[in-house]
């Protein structure tokens, strides 16, 4: 976390959580009877995790921006290619046998081509990536939104985050992975992006298929996603933190 938008969540939670706190306990009915919304309240995250969520979830909307204004220059950053045969394979045939499974807690375990993937609602963006590292870009993004997908292949009522396997190994032995919540899961802008500044998405940004959860920062914005997988915890999965960069000691929640 920089320490500029450390200071700015730390100023925007303290202004807001004497309001944010009373709502909590005076319950909003409607709000406390979605199983979502329990789900975050009986959750061990911090007080703070709940009180932004319950300020800013469901309708609160990452900021756009206009074709004037997209980056120049968008750096590509973690990963910038991954090694192993079958992707390298698969680049050549423009990923024609590439397909995203979808498993785990889901009535409907599926895989997905990228012709299926581009046959479902979409959604284009101009959003601003802000990585961890303190540099930012605008680009503008398309790709099948998560919400519509999610409900046709069906959420167990176990299943509370959603995990993004990646094909890309950081080192031996630690793929990249990254998870999410259903409240971010189900926001409009969080979309399976396939295209970048109106082209099919460069290797270098994550080809073929990339996460975009644009109210968080860019580490959670996992590249190269083979396989979403829906739990009810993280906790066996790689370290057990919820992302690669969670277990080196990240935090999970990385809203902006
Ligand atoms: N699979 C994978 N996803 C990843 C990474 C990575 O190394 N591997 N790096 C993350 C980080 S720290 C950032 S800032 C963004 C970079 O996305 P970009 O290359 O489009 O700028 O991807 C994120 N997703
Ligand atoms: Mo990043």
């Amino acid at each position: 976390m920089s320490a500029q938008s450390g200071l700015n969540r730390r100023g925007f939670l303290t202004r807001i959580s004497a309001a944010g706190g009373a709502l909590l306990l005076g319950g909003c009915d409607q709000l406390s009877q979605s199983p979502t919304f329990r789900d975050i309240l009986g959750k061990a995250e911090g007080a703070t995790q709940r009180v932004q969520r319950f300020v800013l979830s469901h309708r609160s909307m990452a900021r756009e921006f206009s074709e004037s204004e997209l980056s120049k220059h968008f750096k590509a950053n973690g990963s910038i290619n991954v090694e192993d045969a079958s992707y390298q394979t698969m680049v050549r045939d423009g990923f024609a046998n590439w397909r995203l499974k979808i498993d785990g807690l889901v009535e409907r375990p599926t895989s997905l081509s990228l012709d299926e993937l581009r046959r479902l609602p979409s959604r284009t963006q101009i959003t601003r990536h802000d990585c961890v590292e303190g540099w930012s870009a605008i680009g503008k993004w398309k790709g099948a939104q998560l919400g519509p997908l999610l409900q046709s292949v069906g959420l167990k009522p176990n299943a509370r985050y959603l995990v993004f396997h990646c094909a890309d190994m950081m080192s031996p032995g630690a793929p990249y992975y990254e998870s999410i919540d259903l409240i971010d899961a189900f926001h409009p802008q969080t979309i399976l992006a396939y295209d970048m500044n109106e082209q099919t998405l460069p290797v270098p940004y994550g080809a073929p298929l990339r996460l975009r959860v644009e109210r968080q920062l860019g580490y959670k914005m996992a590249k190269y996603v083979m396989r979403i997988e829906a739990v009810a915890s993280f906790s066996a999965i790689g370290g057990g933190n919820g992302g690669f960069w969670e277990d080196r000691g990240y935090e999970w929640y990385a809203g902006i």
